[in-house]
């Protein structure tokens, strides 16, 4: 199923005579303050967010899993899916792979696939977290930390295979997320885990190609409940700098103790020129791959306050990181789902590119508190939504994705195609 440009060009129509309104008078407001809505519009357009195979079906938790209808069933059927998207939002890119949860056993075809859609490979994810099929040894008591070396040398492998298969389809950086820990007290050495996972790492990081990066992604739980190897950002950090340059840390947002202070995580990162990039989701209670700001807009927003300024500061623009959506649906359409994500997130982009940086800087320079919040709580509770629609439609996209997803009853089709029951490789 494709989603034809004079489809969306048609729903626009409708749209376009209230949105030149909304849009007309934002600029206005906008212009006031001396900010140029068209260049935010254009940044808006430059920003891609990808999309992981993974959260293209219907998740469950570990108590059950209610299948939805029309669910990709083959890689070809997640590539068609994110392509859905793109073409509806234009901000979705790319899509990232898990291995050996997706296996690209023709690259071209794929490669020819995706790129019919204007679609490219994002990272490409490593999976030592759970046993597969045929696999030799297990990693019930971890991977790259593990105490047997033979068990360490096969999840290194895995990690190079992995990036073989990245290679093969133009993918320009490894994701490695590591469950790998302990579950009581004793269980495990500290010292001996972190110098294992080291050493493998460093194996990883000389298979990597001159021009690929590996991103090390860290959780404070989870499934160990004890403690974690790679437990936050600041072990991250550590495993990146010994490993070098190509290596950078990820943030995933679920994956934090409560309340922890995130946005002020990403400004040190950047300040450090370590933020590989973002895992976007959002969570009420811990890993919870909610919707992306369904529970914490302010924060999000936050988080983008720091993206901003650290991008000026490093003179780099969004293409310069890696962003993606690791989310799950439990009760949501997934497509309907990724969408209300992306939009959420270019709508907080929008907010922390309307702040008034200067001011803030100098409310800050005076102490003035009451003025820096105020600063900061204009941006957020201005209506951008014009901003974001405005860079769709610039884009070719559509000025209401999920209305138009709807509108041409797109999972119906699909469930059409595919059949009512299908079941997503992966989670
Ligand atoms: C772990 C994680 C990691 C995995 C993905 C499936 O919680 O965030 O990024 O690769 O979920
Ligand atoms: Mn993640
Ligand atoms: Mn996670």
């Amino acid at each position: 199923m494709k989603i034809e440009q004079y489809r969306i060009d048609q729903h626009n129509e409708g749209l376009l005579g209230k949105h030149n309104n909304q849009f007309i008078f934002l600029k206005e407001q906008l212009g006031e303050q001396g900010i140029d809505a068209n260049a935010i519009v254009k940044t808006l357009q430059a920003f891609q967010v990808a999309i992981p195979s993974w959260a293209l079906g219907t998740g469950g938790t570990r108590f059950g899993r209610f299948s939805g209808a029309g669910e990709p069933g083959s890689l070809e059927e997640k590539i068609e899916d994110v392509g859905i998207l793109h073409a509806l939002n234009r901000s979705s890119g790319s899509i990232s792979l898990h291995i050996p949860w997706d296996i690209p056993t023709d690259a071209n075809a794929m490669i020819q696939l995706a790129s019919s859609l204007d679609l490219k490979f994002d990272a490409v994810n490593s999976n030592t977290f759970q046993d597969q099929k045929n696999q030799e040894l297990s990693y019930k008591y971890g991977s790259l930390s593990h105490v047997d070396p033979k068990v360490r040398k096969q999840a290194v492998d895995h990690n190079i295979e992995v990036i073989k298969y990245g290679k093969d389809l133009g993918s320009k950086a490894l994701s490695i997320w590591l469950s790998d820990g302990s579950c009581f007290p004793g269980q495990s050495n500290f010292v001996k885990a972190f110098q294992n996972t080291l050493e493998s790492l460093q194996e990883i990081y000389a298979a990597l190609p001159d021009d690929w990066k590996v991103f090390v992604e860290y959780k404070a739980y989870e499934p160990n409940f004890y403690s974690t190897v790679i437990q936050d950002w600041g072990s991250s950090l550590l495993f990146c700098q010994k490993l070098g340059p190509k290596a950078d840390v990820l943030v995933d947002l679920g994956h934090h103790l409560p309340n922890a202070n995130i946005e002020q995580i990403v400004a040190t990162l950047m300040m450090e020129g370590r933020l590989a990039g973002f895992h976007f989701n959002d969570s009420k209670y811990g890993d919870d791959d909610l919707t992306v700001g369904s529970i914490r807009p302010y924060m999000l927003f936050l988080i983008f306050v720091e993206l901003v300024e650290g991008m000026k500061r490093a003179g780099k623009g969004s293409d310069g990181f890696a962003w993606m959506i690791d989310a799950s649906h439990n009760v949501k359409d997934p497509l309907e789902d990724l969408l209300q994500s992306v939009e959420a997130i270019l709508l907080s982009y929008a907010q922390a590119l309307i702040l008034d940086s200067k001011k803030l800087e100098i409310a800050r320079g005076e102490n003035d508190v009451v003025l820096a919040q105020q600063l900061l709580q204009n941006a957020f509770r201005t209506d951008v939504r014009p901003l974001v629609r405005e860079a769709m439609l610039h884009s070719g996209g559509s000025l209401d994705p999920i209305g138009l997803f709807r509108d041409l009853k797109v999972r119906n089709g699909l469930i059409s195609e595919r059949g009512l029951v299908t079941v997503a490789t992966g989670l």
